[in-house]
């Protein structure tokens, strides 16, 4: 007769294959382990007693238990992977990446106002046939003054004005954008039609309308028979060009070392309460034949005009900008306003 001294096999069989389906987590699962297949197992208890039957028991309890005890553990096992599968299914739709979704949108930077200007002004030249020049931001005596008619002692040179390069001998930072014109007679035969903007440097107290660094456009024209009638009909293109076909200029005499004669060009302009005054636009004149022939052309054979602009100067008319520094000063509040993508070329 079958005698029990513990719980009975099918109880401890249901019991734990009822806490094996329940196990909705990997942790649950593992306490389920424990309490059924476990060292305390009542399972375990009744392994532990078989030796302690009387011997025509051994062999059925024995065998009942370790059905129990493989029925169990594939229990064990399907439920493991079962909430493998659900865990990995889980985890997959919550990391999921929607490719349909629209991407985060990229700020559009705005071009700073004086680099609008300045590609708007190489492409009114580019259109009327002229080259784009560039040169040396650190120059030498020669080239800064000399060639262009600016003697020793003249107030051009004087150590306030100009960065000079420590043990340079003469080296400084260029004070205009002129020493490329006198590479570009040095290096080129005339006819010359040709632009060159570019920082320059100055030793200067910076305020609302000074900078140590800003950025000027020249430009150089070398022909036979040029006269101040082509200057002032190429400004006028230029102008109507850059600020519309309603604006005048006029000219009044200047004084430039590197000209003769020099003239200031006005323009004549509308502010936005419809208001008109004649404001400085730029400085302009013929080349004076002392810098023709520094730079290796003959002042009897051609002639030129050449003229000279602030960029900063004009960018700050044209949009009512009434502090220098704001255009130095990298505050986004300030630049993020010109992004008129009309502008950005
Ligand atoms: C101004 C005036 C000017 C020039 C620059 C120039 C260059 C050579 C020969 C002759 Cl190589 N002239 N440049 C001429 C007249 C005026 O600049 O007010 N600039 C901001």
């Amino acid at each position: 007769m079958f005698v029990s001294t513990g719980p009975n096999i099918d109880d401890i069989q249901s019991a734990a294959l009822a806490d094996i389906a329940a196990a909705d987590t990997l942790d649950a699962l593992e306490q389920a382990r424990v309490r059924h297949s476990g060292r305390k197992s009542a399972l375990a208890g009744v392994l532990a007693g078989i030796g302690a039957l009387p011997p025509d028991q051994r062999g059925t309890v024995g065998k009942g238990a370790n059905i129990v005890r493989q029925a169990i553990e594939v229990a064990l096992n399907e439920r493991h992977h079962a909430l493998e599968a659900d865990q990995l299914a889980a985890s997959l739709s919550a990391d999921r990446v929607d490719i349909t979704l629209p991407g985060d949108p990229i700020r559009a930077g705005a071009q700073h106002i004086v680099t609008q200007l300045w590609n708007e002004i190489e492409e009114i030249f580019i259109g009327m046939g002229w080259q784009i020049a560039d040169g040396p931001h650190v120059e030498d005596d020669f080239h800064n003054f000399t060639a262009l008619n600016i003697p020793e002692g003249h107030p051009a040179r004087a150590e306030t004005d100009t960065f000079y390069i420590t043990g340079g001998h003469g080296t400084v930072l260029r004070t205009h954008t002129s020493p490329v014109q006198v590479r570009v007679m040095e290096t080129q035969e005339p006819p010359i039609f040709a632009v060159m903007p570019g920082a320059v440097y100055r030793n200067e107290d910076i305020d609302a309308t000074h900078g140590a660094m800003f950025h000027q456009l020249e430009g150089l024209a070398v022909d036979e028979g040029l006269s101040m009638a082509h200057l002032k009909g190429m400004l006028q293109h230029f102008v109507h060009e850059l600020l519309g076909p309603t604006f005048e200029i006029r000219l009044r005499p200047d004084y430039f070392p590197f000209t003769e004669p020099s003239v200031e060009v006005d323009v004549l302009w509308t502010d936005r309460n419809g208001r008109q005054t004649w404001l400085e636009l730029l400085g302009a004149g013929m080349v004076d034949p002392n810098v023709f022939a520094h730079c290796g052309i003959d002042p009897e054979r051609w002639t030129g005009f050449a003229w000279g602009m602030g960029l900063e100067r004009v960018a700050m008319l044209r949009h009512g900008v009434s502090d220098l520094r704001l255009l130095f000063d990298a505050d986004l509040r300030f630049l993020e306003q010109f992004g008129d993508a009309g502008n950005v070329r």
